[in-house]
């Protein structure tokens, strides 16, 4: 059994969107894994099949259903569904490539997305959502941010990605237990517009290129992500503390 995404949205037409494209699109056609998109609306109450609803307790905008929510997930998950149930919401867990690979190595995901001001919490409590968010600003739904979610699973997925790209020496992947920005990136010509390649990488010296991409990922993560560089130096100084 292959990799299975079921998004529920008001926007199925945004599915596959950019993922029919380019790697994940030829894996979608090779089967590799497979995509549903779903209409929360087909479970809206009344002859206008409303999903949403004012707040309690008064503010602006409106707020979807948790009944109609929790109709349209019981639908994608009917029988034994193992996959976790994730909303995509500003105020979730931010996404982070551990949690991509947890996901990439299970079954595959139900993915909810918000319209309006937010879900009414009692259903997010009552299916055991997942809150995930894609980063720290506000989209006008989450539908951008399942795409980004499942771009970033299915390129995991065994086969999608080609032999040249194996996904281990990148920003983000474990290398020795640590996180780092990727080095920078050269190709032909050697010089362009009077700026010369480095040296270092035209001189067949493999050791020496690989030293130089290290210090370059090393300054990269200082200058740019002193978070993910003090977490890095945290686990160097936790490592040598266990073997001394
Ligand atoms: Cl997951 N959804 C929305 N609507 N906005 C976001 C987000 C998600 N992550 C960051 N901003």
């Amino acid at each position: 059994m292959s990799w299975r995404a079921t998004v529920l949205t008001l926007f199925p037409e945004m599915f596959p969107g950019s993922l029919g494209m380019s790697l994940a699109g030829r894996a979608l056609e090779r089967g590799d894994w497979s995509l549903e998109a779903r209409q929360i609306r087909d479970f809206g109450t009344g002859r206008h099949r409303n999903v949403d609803d004012t707040p309690f307790g008064g503010g602006a905008g409106m707020v979807m259903r948790p009944d109609v929510v929790d109709a349209a997930i019981e639908a994608a998950m009917q029988g034994g569904d193992d996959r976790p149930l994730l909303y995509m919401t500003p105020r979730g867990r931010p996404l982070q490539q551990a949690l991509v690979r947890d996901l990439a190595s299970g079954p595959g995901a139900v993915i909810l997305c918000g319209r309006y001001e937010g879900l009414d919490q009692r259903v997010i409590e009552a299916r055991n959502m997942v809150e995930v968010s894609v980063g720290d600003y506000v989209l006008s739904g989450g539908e951008p941010a399942a795409l980004v979610l499942l771009d970033a699973c299915v390129r995991l997925l065994p086969g999608v990605m080609g032999a040249s790209e194996s996904g281990e020496e990148e920003s983000f992947s474990p290398n020795g237990g640590g996180t780092l920005l990727e080095y920078p990136h050269y190709t032909r010509p050697a010089e362009w517009n009077g700026r010369r390649v480095p040296d270092v990488l035209l001189s067949g010296h493999h050791a020496e290129v690989a030293r130089w991409r290290a210090a370059q990922s090393a300054a990269a993560t200082q200058e740019r992500r002193p978070d993910l560089w003090a977490k890095q130096t945290g686990f160097a100084a936790a490592a040598h503390a266990a073997h001394v």
